[in-house]
């Protein structure tokens, strides 16, 4: 079935200049993109799209880096998006992750690792109403 899932390029690869390369990646496994913007989460916003961590040991630090610099959210659609999207990036920890994923590719470690991507269709919904309007991804694909 075809859906959808958010990635986030995090504020590592705006840093080290390569939201080209892992777009590139991106589209060349056949993702059609249909949302994409820049953004600076403020703490609040951080802190509410990553709530499920909210009693890690890593919180904290997680939200001091996501709101470090600007992130770019991307909503993405492919057959089985989620799955699909997952096995692209790569396991959370760039170490564990399978040779030629993204996070292996371009991450240096767990916390920095690149980029997001939703791991339920339930969840992706969520986290893309977190970025974007359903008026804004209709207006941006002339659906209206
Ligand atoms: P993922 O689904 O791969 O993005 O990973 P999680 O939802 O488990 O974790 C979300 C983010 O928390 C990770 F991308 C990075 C951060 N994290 C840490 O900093 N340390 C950890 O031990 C686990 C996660």
């Amino acid at each position: 079935m075809t859906n959808r899932s958010l990635a986030i390029l995090k504020p590592d690869c705006i840093r080290k200049q390569l939201i080209g390369n892992v777009i590139s990646h991106i589209q060349k496994a056949g993702f059609k993109i249909l949302g994409l913007k820049m953004v600076r989460l403020t703490e609040d916003s951080a802190k509410g799209f990553y709530e499920i961590h909210k009693e890690r040991p890593f919180f904290n630090d997680l939200i001091k880096y996501m709101t470090s610099g600007p992130c770019v959210p991307i909503v993405l659609e492919k057959e089985n998006a989620v799955e699909e999207f997952r096995s692209l990036i790569g396991a959370t920890d760039p170490a564990k992750a399978d040779e030629g994923t993204i996070r292996k590719l371009y991450a240096d470690n767990i916390q920095e690792n690149i980029v997001h991507g939703s791991d339920s269709n339930e969840n992706a919904l969520k986290e893309i109403s977190h970025f974007f309007s359903r008026k804004e991804l209709l207006e941006i694909n002339g659906w209206n």
